[in-house]
């Protein structure tokens, strides 16, 4: 039987073997953008309360990018479901001047193939060889967007069997259809990702 209180929690302390990954904070997915998700600059300052508490711990950063090629299989003008955006090397594609990634951040690139769609982080396989490098055991994974990478790297995440932390204050949803955010993390917790907040990080 599912049980409530195995998936959720009121305190996290951070310890080795632990990583955040922080999804897709790009200038197109932000108001401006070219697929801008609804208040998806409110949960920057989120983000960077979390970056400050890895960081502290001397704890890894991950940050993964939407990188597409000009001519993507997800974009409209290619019969996909998206307006063009996050093409590689763009002012668009590039991480927000206000996210405060520190410089020893890894990035991972997503999306790259032009034929794929690429929304998981464990698209670019780079991506596990990184984690199993760092020892890494549990993911807090927040950012953008809930629908879409969020969902799709929670779940690959969980596959993996990562324990997953899903960053309840630092995520927003696409929504194509209004219940898309709520629906998928209800998928995600679920599933077994732990929904938490900034506060519960000791
Ligand atoms: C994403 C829509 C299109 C995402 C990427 O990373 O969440 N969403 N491309
Ligand atoms: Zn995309």
């Amino acid at each position: 039987m599912m049980n409530k209180q195995q998936n959720s929690t009121d305190k996290v302390e951070l310890d080795t073997g632990d990583a955040l990954l922080i999804s897709d904070i790009q200038n197109d997915f932000l108001p401006g953008g070219s697929l801008a998700v609804q208040e998806g600059d409110r949960i920057i300052p989120v983000l960077n309360g979390y970056i400050d508490q890895f960081s502290n711990r001397q704890l890894p950063v991950f940050a993964t990018r939407d990188w597409h090629p000009a001519k993507h299989c997800s974009f409209i003008r290619q019969g996909g479901p998206w307006p063009e955006h996050c093409i590689a090397g763009t002012k668009g594609a590039e991480f927000s001047a206000d996210l405060h990634l520190p410089i020893s951040a890894y990035i991972i690139s997503k999306g790259t193939d032009v034929e794929r769609e690429g929304y998981s982080s464990f698209s670019n396989r780079t991506f596990k060889q990184q984690l199993d490098n760092a020892g890494i055991r549990r993911l807090f994974i927040g950012g953008l967007a809930t629908d879409y990478c969020v969902l799709n790297t929670v779940r690959d995440g969980l596959n993996y069997h990562y324990t997953v932390f899903l960053l309840i204050d630092a995520i927003r949803a696409v929504n194509v259809r209004r219940q898309d955010g709520e629906d998928a993390i209800n998928e995600m917790i679920e599933k077994g990702a732990i929904p938490i907040t900034l506060r519960m990080i000791g």
